[in-house]
């Protein structure tokens, strides 16, 4: 039995829509950010990092949403291209993918902007950081808006697990009120639209963050 244990956020839609796109039967416990909810002592035992989303699939426990997406792939849809195989070059161009929007997209500039604006209570104000990720992002994303220009997908002309991590980042963006272009506008719309996708929206977002 599976269970992914998080709601509410543009991380942890990811880990639902993965789980819809593979038609798992799946048991959702959502438990929102900034709540107290990850300082349990139920869910300290599966993530010490206090961090969602979390996975836990029988004995075996995973955090880190990109992770989260790229095992249910790998375990539960090896032949649905979700996730490339392993040791091809496509999978090589997925960790790439992967690695950029966890790093570039996310931690290093939508996050310094979550931390620095909506919780500046906790991590202080700093606006010369704001103006620098949103800079950031918009020249790094830049990079996927070229790669699409061929194609709506990010690798092997197919919808994968990167075309997944990077619309959640494109939509956290939105959200923000970070500019994106036209065409990484429509691209996101197009895997919005996807039926797993607003299925596991309703799901995650029927709860709030807390402050
Ligand atoms: N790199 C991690 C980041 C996870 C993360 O920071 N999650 C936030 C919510 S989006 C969280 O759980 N914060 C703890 C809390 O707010 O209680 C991932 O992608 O899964």
């Amino acid at each position: 039995m599976i269970t992914i244990w998080g709601g509410a956020t543009a991380r942890t839609v990811r880990a639902h829509w993965m789980c819809y796109e593979l038609g798992l039967e799946y048991e959702p416990k959502l438990i929102g950010s900034r709540t107290g909810a990850t300082q349990s002592e139920e869910f300290r035992a599966l993530n010490a990092k206090e961090k969602i989303p979390v996975l836990v699939d029988d004995d075996f426990v995973i955090s880190e949403s990109a992770a989260i997406v790229t095992y249910l792939g790998d375990t539960y849809g090896p032949d649905t291209g979700l996730v490339p195989k392993p040791y091809t070059r496509e999978r090589a161009l997925y960790n790439q993918w992967l690695s950029f929007i966890q790093m570039e997209l996310d931690a290093h500039t939508l996050y310094v902007m979550r931390k620095h604006r909506d919780l500046s209570d906790l991590y202080g104000e700093a606006p010369a950081a704001i103006t620098t990720a949103i800079e950031g992002f918009q020249k790094q994303v830049s990079v996927a808006d070229t790669e699409l220009s061929n194609s709506d997908y990010l690798v092997a002309n197919t919808f994968t697990g990167a075309d997944l991590m990077m619309t959640t980042v494109l939509s956290w963006a939105k959200a923000y009120g970070v500019a994106i272009t036209p065409r990484l506008d429509a691209y996101a719309k197009l895997h919005m639209s996807r039926p797993a996708y607003r299925t596991a929206a309703e799901l995650n977002f029927s709860i709030r963050a807390g402050a």
